[in-house]
């Protein structure tokens, strides 16, 4: 009985918006096996790899995967049997060669990352290893690193997560002053349920968008700062000590193709990328913000350093984060670093759809000294996998939504069980 891989399969799962998804089961000869399903954005950025998908419309208006599936249970099982499950970044590699493309548009990366993920959970089965641990002893991160990410509660959805109206797709709030995952947790659970009995003693619907958080039709982009603040102060916590705030602008939504210019719905203003920035200055002169993702459009590298530039000469510790900048690939993060445009990124796997060229986007964000989210995307099933990446690489920050919806939770959940683990 060895623990060589000996059969992979993939099944076509719903994921939480009900769009079809990937989930992929690896067997080994010693009958262990692992399950791991691939999340699905909505704000994607233009450099992601290829999510394939049909393109069949009699089925899930286009949007299945059999496809995906079917390159999982013919190509890839036949190359990957009796590889040894916990050689990753061979495993990896095949995977990589036997696309051969720069986008993983060949055989789709969901497919791809789909059987790299279930691998490093049966690798981890195997060597009857946590998840965390696993990955940190397979990439060489210090088991002595670890320390629990910081969430990042999205509790105000925007953009194309929600019909808000609000231009800017994510208001978070960040636990930043509080100790341990439980409570932070518990803070930011009572600030949630606080801002419903907010929004819903003035009027505003309390239902939720993709990412579990409030999608009030609110007047301003300040309004929601305005709420989440009293959300804070009334729930007992101290504003910029206790919580901080962070948006993500996904600017890319707003930023009109033709003009270039940016519009921010509510307030029916369009600005140009020097007034945006500027507009983003306010707000951090006035509100505890520590953090912007994707302040601006993906392709405005030069707009960006400027950005970075008049942000950091009078912040100079806060958070300018690339998502749809960087789309977790090492030459973008590259680029991103030489231009001087970010001192942050978001990590998405399936941005890029290996674990291994994921840890190697981590480690490149390590050696500069930049700040590592690991983050969910608005389409999420209820695997739990990056709380364990994120514990894992010591990253600051795990990005997963808000304090509602099973597969936000599933990862704060995870990221509670893994603390207690290791108490
Ligand atoms: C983002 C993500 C997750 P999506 O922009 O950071 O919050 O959204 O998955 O839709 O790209
Ligand atoms: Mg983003």
């Amino acid at each position: 009985m060895t623990n060589k891989i000996k059969k992979i399969q993939a099944l076509e799962i719903l994921d939480s918006r009900g769009n079809p998804t990937i989930r992929v089961k690896v067997i080994l000869e010693n009958k262990r096996s692992a399950l791991a399903a691939v999340p699905s954005g909505a704000s994607t950025g233009e450099f992601e790899a290829l999510e394939l998908r049909d393109g069949d419309l009699k089925r899930y208006a286009g949007k299945g995967v059999l496809k995906a599936c079917k390159n999982v249970n013919t190509i890839i099982n036949k190359v990957l049997k009796g590889e040894i499950v916990t050689n990753q970044k061979k495993i990896d590699k095949i995977l990589l060669d036997l696309d051969g493309t720069e986008n993983k548009s060949n055989l789709g990366a969901n497919a791809i990352l789909g059987v790299s993920l279930a691998c490093a959970r049966a690798g981890a089965k195997t060597m009857n290893k946590p998840l965390y641990k696993y990955i940190a002893s397979t990439y060489g991160f210090k088991i002595k690193d670890f320390s629990s990410p910081v969430p990042m509660f999205n509790i105000i959805n925007g953009g194309k997560h929600a019909d808000s109206g609000l231009s800017i797709q994510e208001f978070m709030i960040l636990p930043v002053g509080i100790k341990g995952a439980e409570e932070r947790i518990r803070a930011g659970s009572e600030i949630f349920h606080t801002l419903k009995t907010i929004l819903s003693a003035k009027g505003y619907s309390i239902g939720v968008g993709d990412e579990g958080g409030f999608a009030p039709k609110l007047d301003s982009h300040v309004q929601a700062f305005e709420l989440i603040i009293r959300a804070i102060e009334k729930s007992g916590y101290k504003i910029g000590k206790d919580i901080a705030l962070a948006i993500d602008a996904a600017a890319n939504s707003f930023c009109d193709s033709n003009s270039k210019e940016y519009i921010l719905e509510p307030e029916n203003i369009s600005l140009d990328y020097n007034r945006l920035i500027a507009l983003y200055l306010e707000w951090i002169e006035k509100y505890p913000l520590i953090s912007i993702e994707d302040g601006l459009n993906e392709n405005e590298w030069d707009q960006w350093t400027q950005m970075k530039k008049r942000i950091n000469e009078k912040y100079k510790r806060f958070m300018v984060v690339g998502d749809d900048l960087t789309v977790t690939n090492i030459k973008r993060e590259k680029k991103a670093d030489d231009n001087k445009c970010a001192n942050a990124i978001i990590i998405k796997f399936n941005q890029i759809g290996t674990l291994s060229e994921t840890i190697d986007c981590i480690k490149f964000a390590k050696r500069k000294g930049w700040k590592i989210i690991v983050s969910h995307r608005s389409g999420e099933t209820c695997d739990h996998f990056i709380a364990d990446l994120a514990v894992a690489c010591g990253a600051d920050f795990l990005k997963s939504g808000s304090l509602s919806r099973s597969e936000r939770l599933a990862k704060y959940n995870r990221l509670m069980k893994i603390e207690a683990e290791m108490r």
